[in-house]
């Protein structure tokens, strides 16, 4: 059965992770994207593997992809309470996060 990893991975790991994976014969596919939560860029990518691909794949992700810490100041309620004060506040951003999905059918023409 084929699969389908998808890595949210950080922008700075991107390219590195994209070669190691391109020189071990898998294809790749680098998708730009906002994280939900800090609002930045971020990088995703989409490797369609074989099912006993999969391990190699995600052990690579996890080899090459570093956690960071960030600081950010959350913005305050919209229309911007007076007495409001936003604290910088540190959290970790992965490593990466991925999903493995089962592929229903693939054609590659
Ligand atoms: P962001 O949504 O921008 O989140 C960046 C980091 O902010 C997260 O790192 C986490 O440490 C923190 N964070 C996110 N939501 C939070 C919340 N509600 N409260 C407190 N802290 C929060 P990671 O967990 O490593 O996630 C990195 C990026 O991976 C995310 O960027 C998002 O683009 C993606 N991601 C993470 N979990 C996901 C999920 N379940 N579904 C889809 N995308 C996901």
């Amino acid at each position: 059965m084929v699969k389908l990893v998808v890595a949210v991975v950080q922008d700075k790991d991107a390219g590195r992770l994209i070669e190691e994976l391109v020189d071990r014969g898998y294809r790749a596919t680098k998708l730009a994207s906002t994280g939900g939560f800090l609002k930045e860029g971020n990088t995703t990518l989409l490797v369609g593997a074989a099912d006993d691909q999969v391990d190699e794949v995600v052990g690579i992700v996890k080899r090459v992809c570093r956690p960071r810490e960030q600081v950010v100041t959350p913005l305050g309620p919209a229309g911007g309470a007076a007495d409001y004060v936003s604290y910088p506040v540190e959290v970790i951003v992965g490593g990466a996060t991925i999903f493995v999905l089962n592929v229903e059918r693939f054609e590659h023409v």
